[in-house]
């Protein structure tokens, strides 16, 4: 069962998108076994995307994403990263398509809304860089057997 680590961006919460967002996630399949809602520090932002320390956009994206708070969450399910990414569309909204997060929700690269882990190895590390191995719960839910 994999994990995958989802940041509602500022802008969603901004936005009141919020909502919208966890719950196709949710209505999706996959669980939350952890979330909280932060202001993410520079430090935080810069560890989170150290790869792309460097570019044009690093220091905007750093600004951007400590701005105004997020929440963090954590869903499981089978193929939950590649799910996720294929429900949140293109990096840039511009080219994300309709039904996807970005591609119903935004307009700009700057403001796309929402993260989610790229691979496997990236969403472990990045799980860890917001939780701790007691916030992150094992749990049941009834459905469960009717999802997969
Ligand atoms: P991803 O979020 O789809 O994985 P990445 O390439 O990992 O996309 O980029 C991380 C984040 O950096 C993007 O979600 C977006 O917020 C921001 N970003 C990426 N490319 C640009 C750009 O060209 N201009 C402004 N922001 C960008
Ligand atoms: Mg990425």
């Amino acid at each position: 069962m994999e994990r995958s680590l989802v940041l509602i961006k500022p802008d969603a919460i901004q936005r009141g998108l919020a909502g919208e967002i966890i719950t196709r996630l949710e209505r999706k399949g996959l669980k939350i076994v952890a979330l909280k809602m932060l202001h993410m520090d520079k430090a935080l932002a810069q560890r989170h995307y150290a790869v792309h320390k460097g570019k044009a956009f690093f220091d905007g994206l750093v600004n951007f994403i400590t701005s105004s708070p997020i929440i963090a969450i954590v869903f499981q399910g089978e193929n939950a990263v590649e799910i996720i990414r294929q429900m949140m569309g293109e990096t840039d909204p511009a080219n994300a398509h309709p039904g996807t997060i970005r591609g119903d929700f935004g307009i700009d690269i700057g403001y796309n809304l929402i993260h989610g882990s790229d691979s496997l190895e990236n969403a472990s590390k990045e799980i860890d860089l917001f939780f701790s191995g007691e916030e992150i719960l094992d749990y049941d839910r009834e459905i469960d057997k009717w999802i997969s």
